[in-house]
Order: structure tokens, then C-alpha cells, then sequence
């Protein structure tokens, strides 16, 4: 039984309701043509645009949970493309002009808030970082500057750029087409325009393994509501990657960490911007509901908890106070923790595997948001001709193999 949401059912009986009846209790067909595993904004999108723009439309999105509740739900929305290499820089930029029309495409306000995505720099070597990420940039046509620690202020108010605190601002990177989305809608957004296309998105229907022809090719997967048989599969299960590609007898070169993100009680607007420091392990923004949202780095060792070290928060709740003196006195009203998977070289594996038919895109680490449109466009276009998309080709599972890795540590700005 397909899935399909109407906003006579959204008036009728709420959203929460309506999106719960729609999805929750959806059977899957016994068959389709290709199969993503992960309902997070990868795999919605990567659904939304094989339907549109491949005419795939014989597709299931499975979920061991409700949709875009891994990480999709629980980041803290920062987007940007000031990546170091070209490949980076391509793929992330043209993540960026997909946001950039992303409510028009979807009909659906996603919220996407171009308010600048400011990154300190505490140490001479930062500063020798970012600014060989700002010239790169430039030569990349994609926008980045050079802030002095008073340009910073100004753009910033509340940041404390004295000299005599522990971690100085000694100037910092502005990208400032870079910004935040609402991590929920943009979910929401392509689950709705993928089920308007004839796409099934099937909730708390977990796969629980790969099955195989004997001549190899993938025929379809084990789920907690039975086989469904499929003659392509898209794995985009972020932080569980390593265990579904197992099902298929794939070792996969990734690591999983908890990451964390916390918010504050709501405020009048108080950030203009949002402002990250890799090196204090703290990004901060804040919400139109006013919360500051701030992240972490992750946790030192791998695993599967949805929490994480209560002192990795407690550090990086420290380094804010330090950064931003006056919100000292503002109590924190929630967090939680999402599992990221990581690579050696901190960039994404997008495309083919050794098994005929199954694909996989994963590997985002810590940041994968921000990628979102562009990663299921170019994930769909591969999917679709089974061939890598141009753009997704340098970031194939062979690059381990050759060893001509992509890293990416410093751009991904968030402590590893
Ligand atoms: P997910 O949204 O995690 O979707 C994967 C889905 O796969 C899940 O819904 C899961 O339930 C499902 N799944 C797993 N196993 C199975 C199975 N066996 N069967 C069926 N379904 C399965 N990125 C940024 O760019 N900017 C940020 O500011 C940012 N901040 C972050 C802050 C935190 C705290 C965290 C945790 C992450 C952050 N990220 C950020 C990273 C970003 O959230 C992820 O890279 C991105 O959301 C990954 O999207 P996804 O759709 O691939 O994964
Ligand atoms: O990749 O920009 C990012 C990011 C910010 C916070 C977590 N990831």
C-alpha cells in the first residue's frame, strides 16, 4: 500500500496524527524496483529526485524508526561550502544552490536562512588554515573572506575578542552565503514531494539483511515487516552503514561516534550569525524560536550511543561561556546525541560497491546536513544510470584503494 499526505488530512486531524497514520502503519509492497534503506533528508531526497528527475518511481524508503529521526533530526543545521579541495568545494556548492531554491522546489518552507557562517581562528596555525581555505575558495568561485578580530565583532557583537582570554580570536573565515535550515522540514519537505510521486516510505520497517543471487547481485532485503524483493538498493543509513553493508558481506572503511548538540532556553534575537571554533570544540546559532543552538565535538572513542560523554557538553558549554561572556546565565533546556559515521579522510563514499546493484552514500560525519540536496541529486543520478554522477565520482569507495583520499579534517571544522 502506497503512502500518500494530503493537507485535507493534515486540517482533519493534525499534523502529528495525520504523518503518524501515513507513514507508521504503511505495509510495504512485496516488490519494487529500487529500494533505499534510511528515510533521513539523504535518502528522501535521493527518492524525491530518481522520481522526478529519473521517472524511478517504483521505490520504497525503509526505516528502522520514523523518519528523519537519525541525524537529520538532531544537527545543528549549519550550511556551508568553504570545503579545501575542488572536489569538496564543487559537491558542497552545489549542495548550497540546491538550499538556495529548496522551499520553491518543494513547495514547503524549509527555512533555509543565509545569515553567514563565521570560523575563528585561536592559533596561528588557524589562521594559516583558513586563510589557505578562503584563497582556495576564491579560486573555487565560491565566496569566503578574511575577517580582522574587530570585523568579527562587528559582524558579531557578542563575541569577546579581548586579548587576554585563554583562546584569543585572532581573525576568522566568513562564508556568508553559509547559514542554518530547519532540519525537520527539509525531511518533511522531500517525504512529501517523493510520496506525491508514487514513492512508499515505509517507517519502523528495519532491514535486517541483504539477499543475494548466487551470482552475486543484490535481490532484494530482510525486513522487520518481511522480504521485499528489489533489483537495486540504496543504503544512506548514516552511523549504521558499516552494519547494513555487512548484511552484504562489505567491509566498510568508517567509524562511528556520538556527537552532541544542546539548546538553550529561548532569547530575543541575540546571533546574528552563526560562529563555529574547531579549535574550543563549539559552534553555536540561533533558532527563529529564539534557542541557541550549540554543538560538540564528538566523543573520543567509537559508539553506538544515542547520548554521548556528559563532559564532552559540559567542555564545550565552557568554551561558549568563554567565547560569549553574556550568555553565562542562560540555562540549557535540552540535548541529545546523533552517531556519525566517519572516514580516514573525512569526506563522503558516494556511489557503487563490489555487489552488483547495491549502492551506497555515507560517510558524512559530522557533516552531512548541509549536503543534503545535493547528495540525494547526485546519489539519485547515479542510482539511476549506475554509473557515478560526475560530481559524486571522486568520492567512490575505490579512492581507498588508490589511496588518492580527499581530506577534508580541517574544513570539516568540527573536533574529531
Ligand atoms: P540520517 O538522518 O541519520 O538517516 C539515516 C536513517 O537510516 C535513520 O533514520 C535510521 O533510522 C535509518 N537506519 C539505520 N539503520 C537502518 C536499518 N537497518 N534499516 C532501516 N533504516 C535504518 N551536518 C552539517 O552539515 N551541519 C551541522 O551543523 C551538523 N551538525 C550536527 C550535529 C549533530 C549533533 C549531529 C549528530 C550531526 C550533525 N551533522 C551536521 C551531520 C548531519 O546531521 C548528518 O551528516 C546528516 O544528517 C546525515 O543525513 P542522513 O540522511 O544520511 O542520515
Ligand atoms: O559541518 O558545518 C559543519 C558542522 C557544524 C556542526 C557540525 N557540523
Amino acid at each position: 500500500m502506497g503512502s500518500r499526505f494530503s493537507f485535507l488530512s493534515l486540517l482533519r486531524h493534525g499534523a502529528g496524527k495525520a504523518w503518524d497514520r501515513q507513514w507508521r502503519d504503511a505495509q510495504p509492497k512485496s516488490a519494487y524496483d529500487t529500494i533505499i534503506i534510511g528515510a533521513g533528508g539523504h535518502g528522501l531526497a535521493t527518492a524525491y529526485y530518481l522520481a522526478k528527475e529519473h521517472g524511478i518511481r517504483d521505490i520504497a524508503v525503509l526505516d528502522k524508526g520514523w523518519l528523519g529521526g537519525g541525524n537529520t533530526g538532531r544537527n545543528t543545521t549549519i550550511i556551508r561550502s568553504n570545503y579545501l579541495w575542488d572536489e569538496s568545494a564543487a559537491l558542497y556548492e552545489h549542495a548550497l544552490k540546491l538550499w538556495e531554491g529548496l522551499s520553491a522546489e518543494l513547495n514547503y518552507n524549509v527555512m533555509y536562512s543565509p545569515r553567514g557562517v563565521m570560523m575563528l581562528a585561536h592559533t596561528h596555525h588557524d589562521v594559516q588554515v583558513f586563510q589557505r581555505h578562503v584563497y582556495a575558495n576564491r579560486l573555487q568561485g565560491i565566496d569566503n573572506e578574511w575577517l580582522t578580530p574587530q570585523q568579527a565583532k562587528r559582524i558579531c557583537p557578542p563575541l569577546d575578542i579581548s586579548p587576554t582570554v585563554r583562546y584569543p580570536v585572532l581573525g576568522a573565515a566568513l562564508q556568508r552565503r553559509g547559514g542554518i535550515a530547519r532540519h525537520d522540514a527539509v525531511a518533511w519537505g522531500y517525504a512529501r514531494g517523493a510520496s506525491a510521486l508514487g514513492v512508499d516510505i515505509i517507517q519502523n520497517c528495519a532491514v535486517t539483511g541483504i539477499d543475494r543471487a548466487p551470482t552475486g547481485e543484490v535481490t532484494g532485503v530482510q525486513t522487520e515487516k518481511g522480504p521485499i524483493a528489489a533489483r537495486r538498493i540504496g543504503v544512506v543509513t548514516a552511523g549504521h552503514t558499516s552494519v547494513v553493508m555487512a548484511m552484504a558481506g562489505l567491509r566498510m572503511p568508517l567509524e562511528s561516534f556520538p556527537l552532541q548538540a544542546l539548546v538553550s532556553e529561548p532569547v530575543k534575537p541575540v546571533m546574528p550569525c552563526v560562529v563555529m571554533s574547531n579549535t574550543v570544540h563549539a559552534y553555536i546559532s540561533q533558532s527563529d524560536k529564539g534557542e541557541l543552538v550549540i554543538g560538540a565535538g564528538t566523543d573520543v572513542y567509537p559508539s553506538y550511543s544515542q547520548t554521548g560523554g556528559l563532559h564532552i557538553s559540559v567542555e564545550t558549554l565552557q568554551a561558549i561561556c568563554e567565547l560569549f561572556p553574556s550568555f553565562r546565565r542562560l540555562r540549557m533546556l535540552r540535548n541529545w546525541g546523533g552517531i556519525v559515521d566517519t572516514t580516514p579522510d573525512r569526506s563522503p563514499i558516494i556511489g557503487l560497491t563490489p555487489v552488483p546493484g547495491l549502492f551506497v552514500n555515507c560517510g558524512w560525519g559530522t557533516g552531512g546536513f548541509k549536503a543534503t540536496p545535493g547528495s540525494g541529486h547526485v546519489f539519485a543520478a547515479t542510482i539511476a544510470k549506475g554509473e557515478p554522477d560526475p560530481l559524486a565520482a571522486p568520492f567512490s569507495l575505490h579512492r581507498f584503494i588508490t589511496g588518492r583520499l580527499i581530506d577534508e579534517a580541517a574544513a570539516a571544522a568540527v573536533a574529531h
